[in-house]
């Protein structure tokens, strides 16, 4: 009995005096293989632990069931030992001190940068394990930390830890990645913060790559980094920016809840940052935050104010306001150059502040900051400062605050994904466009605005009315709908303006002829360059297709169709003005040799959709219901970035509600675009478009003209040729040799599917548009096609063709048809 009550009194004194000590280690005490020393929190423990057979480490790790033994810390990460025999102690002058059994030191914590400390003789040092993980010797007298584990991190960011400067003593602290998965050894990857001016942001450098600039991780906003894939907008923690001027500056991160979360970051051997979340409920980590690992994660990949966009193809894109640097190697896929203003900032220009969201903000280096200033007093500076280039807030919890500003391009922008909200507001300085002041203005004057477009809808019409001699015959053809009412809020350009900005109609400057005059470039008093299309004077013929073309693209607006910006009437003058494409039309590209290779397959890919989604908005989703009926290359305009927009809507049809076809004696379009209905009977409708985008979407594969196709074993024309192959199980033999390998085989297969579908012979057998967006959007299949129309070409022989209208002057191919021989 009295055995027993000794035995259990002893037990107790062990205990208590063990729990009590519980996370701190005094002078010459010794720690060896299987003892411990535990956190208060219970969440960490430092101790010897093996990761590889008789490869034995000393450091902190996790605690918990599902954790125990994750190494957070390592401290002999270079050196194990052979076996679990070696000890640790702390010295009478703060040292912690890792031996072998033999007494070989193999890690000490003043080693590898002793800062002469003023150790005086008088302190009395304890070692502690504290409850965020952190390792520290202070002396217990004075309080001051002699030495901490977190000034020495490894691949682990815990909560707490800082990375960044010490600008008194010089001290980086960066996170260094493992060598493999269990070699704790120092890898090639680190994680540090870049100090070289600007507002401090965090890299990851590779040093296999001679320290190259791996991924820029970029700037903390209070909650994380822009632009990060997961949850960053989460209530468990924060990571904010802290600078002590001449003290120190530095990222770290803190848990709003110290009790109920348990969170890392690390820096993985392949380079990789993860923020991990414990959760407990499910007893694992979750992966809260990483930077995105995809071709947009590569280092300024878009130049400079060029936008990566994974969900773009291809993914770099000029910002809005911006275009390539040199067009050509931007369609060339070489980015690196760079986007530059459209209208240039020169220094009278008036400019406003384009705000573009849910970015990821700029490479910061060379910016200013203040983190106490508002958003208003930043713009106010920047629109001050004629070198500022852009400004933002620094931090984003509350509504944002702070102030970062560029003077530079900016380089390295992302856009982050769709939906969620991990990206940043940033103000970029984009001169003022004349033509957008002029809009703006006309919104103050709410009460006049109805006033301003009836005149203006007045004057146009009565111009339009002087204009037509007589009444056409194709009267039924016209587009002047009774909605001809609603306001044609066009700005209007004076024949001045359009004299100086083309150089008084230079040849120079003339880019082509449509089906109603010619076509000039112009570059209007602001930089800002214009196409003008100029109704001939001496052919009053292209008047009704003027018109409508006026009419109809008024109202339209989408990324896909031309824009018009405004029209000019006077004298005897009538022009359309529109934005300029600087990438010319598609068949520029696609018809000729030494053009076809500047278009690779993702271009050519993206330019389908986007035919496609121009196509889907005219048939369906806007306002009006149109059918263009001239659908073909060379209206398919391409702008600074490849992207294509629908032209020329001369011959565009606009659709009431109730109708689905019409019939017509006249009709209009282009030889190897036409469907065979129309052609056939003057039958058209949405599906007449369908046919046309059918055969453009194969003369984008094969890099061939419909038109005057032919083939030494066949006399089908390309639509039969492509059925043949198609049907031969060879679709990929019809792929531009031009496109060398930058295609894509399920994607080729798919698009000659889409095409062979649009261009059956029968209206009803081919999709809707929105069904060919669908297919192309990945989503949903079209039936297994058949034979399509026109199997064989249409000779001009077999066609008996009235004289073609005097409008087909010069490139344009129009012709009208009333009998057709199809097939
Ligand atoms: C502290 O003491 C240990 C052994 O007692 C010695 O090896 C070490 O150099 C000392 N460190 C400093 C900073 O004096
Ligand atoms: C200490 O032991 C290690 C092996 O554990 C051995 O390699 C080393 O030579 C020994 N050093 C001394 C000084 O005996
Ligand atoms: C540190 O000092 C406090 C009082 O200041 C004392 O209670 C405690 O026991 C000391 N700790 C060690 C390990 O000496
Ligand atoms: C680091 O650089 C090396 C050498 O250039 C390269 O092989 C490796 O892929 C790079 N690491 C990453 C994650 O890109
Ligand atoms: C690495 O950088 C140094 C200094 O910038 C340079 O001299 C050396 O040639 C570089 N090495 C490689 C492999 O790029
Ligand atoms: C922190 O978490 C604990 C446990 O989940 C909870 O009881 C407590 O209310 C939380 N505290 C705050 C301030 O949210
Ligand atoms: C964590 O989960 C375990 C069992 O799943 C439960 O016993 C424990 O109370 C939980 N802890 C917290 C802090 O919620
Ligand atoms: C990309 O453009 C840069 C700058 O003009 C040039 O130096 C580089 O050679 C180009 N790269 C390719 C692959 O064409
Ligand atoms: C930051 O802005 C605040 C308020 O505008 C000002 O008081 C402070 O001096 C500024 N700090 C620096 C370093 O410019
Ligand atoms: C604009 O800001 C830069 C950077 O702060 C400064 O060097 C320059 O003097 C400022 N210019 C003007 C005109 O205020
Ligand atoms: C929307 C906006 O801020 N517009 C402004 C653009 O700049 C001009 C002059 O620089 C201002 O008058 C506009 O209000």
């Amino acid at each position: 009995m009295n055995w027993f009550y000794c035995y259990c009194a002893l037990f107790f004194i062990l205990k208590t005096s063990s729990a009590s000590a519980v996370n701190t280690m005094v002078p010459n005490q010794i720690l060896k293989y299987g003892e411990t020393i535990t956190s208060t929190s219970e969440f960490f423990e430092l101790g010897f632990f093996i990761r590889e057979q008789n490869l034995w480490y000393f450091g902190i790790t996790y605690k918990k069931a599902a954790e125990k033994g994750r190494a957070v810390w390592v401290a002999n990460r270079e050196l194990p030992l052979a076996g679990p025999t070696g000890m640790l102690k702390l010295s009478d002058n703060g040292t912690l001190q890792l031996v072998t059994a033999n007494n070989t030191l193999i890690w000490s914590s003043s080693q590898p940068s002793p800062p002469k400390q003023s150790v005086t003789s008088t302190i009395k040092p304890v070692a502690q394990l504290l409850d965020n993980g952190n390792l520290v010797i202070r002396d217990n007298i004075s309080g001051n930390i002699i030495w901490q584990s977190f000034d020495h991190p490894g691949n682990s960011w815990l909560p707490g830890m800082k990375i960044g400067v010490d600008l008194v003593t010089g001290i980086q602290r960066k996170l260094t990645s493992w060598k493999t998965r269990t070699d704790p050894s120092a890898g090639v990857y680190t994680v540090s913060m870049d100090i070289n001016g600007g507002y401090p942001q965090l890299y990851i450098t590779n040093s296999t790559n001679n320290m190259s600039l791996q991924q820029r991780v970029g700037s903390a906003n209070g909650l994380g980094f822009s632009a990060m894939r997961g949850r960053v907008q989460n209530h468990l923690y924060e990571f904010e920016f802290v600078y002590k001027e001449k003290e120190e500056m530095y990222i770290t991160y803190t848990l709003r809840n110290r009790t109920s979360s348990f969170t890392r970051m690390i820096l993985n051997y392949q380079g990789q940052l993860r923020q991990f979340v414990w959760i407990n409920s499910s007893q694992l980590w979750d992966m809260y935050m990483m930077p995105f690992d995809d071709e947009c994660k590569s280092y300024g990949l878009c130049g400079t104010f060029g936008n990566c966009d994974i969900k773009t193809s291809p993914v770099c894109t000029c910002l809005q306001g911006f275009e390539p640097k040199v067009p050509e190697q931007w369609s060339a896929r070489n980015w690196s150059t760079g986007c530059k203003h459209q209208i240039p900032m020169d220094n009278e220009n008036v400019f406003n502040f384009t705000k573009f969201s849910n970015l990821k903000l700029p490479d910061s280096r060379g910016t200013w900051f203040n983190s106490t200033m508002s958003l208003r007093e930043c713009e106010n500076i920047c629109t001050s400062n004629v070198s500022c280039t852009a400004y933002a807030n620094t931090d984003i919890r509350d509504g944002g605050s702070g102030c970062l500003m560029w003077f530079s391009e900016l380089v390295d922008i992302r856009q982050a994904p769709q939906g969620d909200d991990s990206g940043q507001d940033i103000y970029i300085k984009v001169a003022n466009n004349p033509r957008l002041i002029h809009k703006k203005k006309k919104s103050h004057l709410i009460v006049s605005l109805p006033i301003v477009s009836v005149v203006v809808l007045f004057t146009f019409a009565v111009l339009l009315y002087a204009w037509r001699k007589k009444k056409s015959q194709n009267k039924g053809e016209a587009l002047i709908n009774d909605d001809g009412k609603q306001d044609l809020e066009l700005p209007l350009f004076s024949l001045d303006e359009i004299v100086k900005a083309t150089g008084n109609f230079s040849v120079n400057n003339k880019l082509g002829e449509g089906g109603f005059g010619e076509v000039y470039k112009g570059v209007d008093e602001y930089g800002g360059e214009i196409a003008v299309k100029r109704l001939s004077k001496t052919s009053r013929q292209g008047l009704d297709e003027f018109q409508n073309e006026a009419i109809c693209i008024a109202k339209l607006q989408h990324r896909n169709l031309v824009k018009l910006l405004g029209y000019c009437a006077e004298g005897d003058e009538m022009m359309l003005i529109y934005e300029y494409m600087p990438n010319k039309s598609l068949d520029y590209f696609l018809f000729d040799e030494s053009n076809s290779v500047l278009l690779d397959w993702p271009q050519r890919y993206h330019i389908i959709k986007g035919i496609a989604r121009g196509l889907l908005y005219l048939h369906q989703d806007s306002r009006l219901r149109i059918i263009h009926r001239d659908l073909k290359a060379s209206n398919i305009l391409l702008d600074s970035n490849m992207n294509p927009k629908i032209s020329d809507f001369g011959l565009a049809r606009m659709f009431k509600e109730y109708e689905n076809e019409a019939n017509t004696n006249k009709v209009v379009g282009t030889f190897g675009y036409i469907a065979p209905e129309y052609a056939a009977n003057g039958s058209f409708s949405a599906k007449s478009d369908v046919f046309s985008f059918g055969v453009l979407v194969l003369e984008m594969v094969s890099g061939k003209k419909n038109r005057g196709f032919s083939h030494e074993g066949h006399r089908d024309n390309l639509l039969g040729h492509t059925w043949r192959l198609y049907k031969e199980a060879r679709p990929l033999e019809l792929v531009d040799a031009a496109l060398g390998d930058s295609w894509n085989a399920s994607e080729v297969v798919q698009a000659i599917h889409v095409g062979l579908s649009c261009v059956q012979h029968h209206a009803d057998d081919r999709p809707t548009m929105s069904s060919v967006v669908h297919m192309l959007g990945g989503e949903g299949a079209l039936p297994l096609p058949n034979q399509p129309g026109y199997y064989t070409e249409v000779t001009k022989h077999e066609v008996a063709s009235t004289s073609s209208v005097s409008q087909a002057s010069g490139s344009v191919n129009e012709f009208t048809i009333t009998e057709i021989y199809a097939r």
